[in-house]
């Protein structure tokens, strides 16, 4: 793999896979030039959540991100391309939906709902380091 080329996880978390966007962010990523490689439907458990959210623990919003997280399934695939993860984390906007950008999948399909974690669709690894440690909880090695 040419060292430019990256990896990112991609979770469409249980509200996105509630109403039916799973393929929206799949298409989106697609049409953006990326390459799925892996992909499941899974019902994430406790202990795995805690794991992929390990550095929010202690936060106030870290039990409800947990609760939403378990609320039903989500989609975990692995997507591929040069610096995709900047990349998806353009496609998807900044973490409050209300002001992400027309255009980024936050923007265009999620808002604030007044719940106590915010709920926006779809999580993407932030940096090469989260990407394999999030990938290898999601996929295995
Ligand atoms: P991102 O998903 O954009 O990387 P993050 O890693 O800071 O954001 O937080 C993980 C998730 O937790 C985020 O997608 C939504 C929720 N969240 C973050 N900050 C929050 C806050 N201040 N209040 C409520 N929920 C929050
Ligand atoms: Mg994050």
């Amino acid at each position: 793999m040419p060292v430019s080329k990256e990896r990112t996880l991609i979770l469409v978390k249980p509200d996105g896979v509630r109403r039916g966007l799973v393929g929206e962010v799949i298409s989106r990523v697609e049409r953006k030039g990326y390459v799925v490689t892996a992909l499941r439907m899974l019902n994430a458990d406790r202990a795995t959540l805690e794991k992929h959210y390990e550095e929010h623990q202690g936060k106030p919003f870290f039990e409800p991100l947990v609760e939403f997280m378990m609320s039903g399934p989500i989609v975990a695939m692995i997507a591929e391309g040069e610096r995709v993860i900047e990349g998806f984390r353009s496609l998807a906007g900044v973490t409050d939906p209300t002001v992400a950008a027309p255009g980024s999948i936050r923007g265009d399909l999620a808002r604030d709902q007044g719940t106590k974690v915010v709920q926006n669709i779809v999580h993407g690894s932030d940096s090469v380091a989260s990407a394999e440690r999030e990938i290898a909880i999601f996929f295995g090695k």
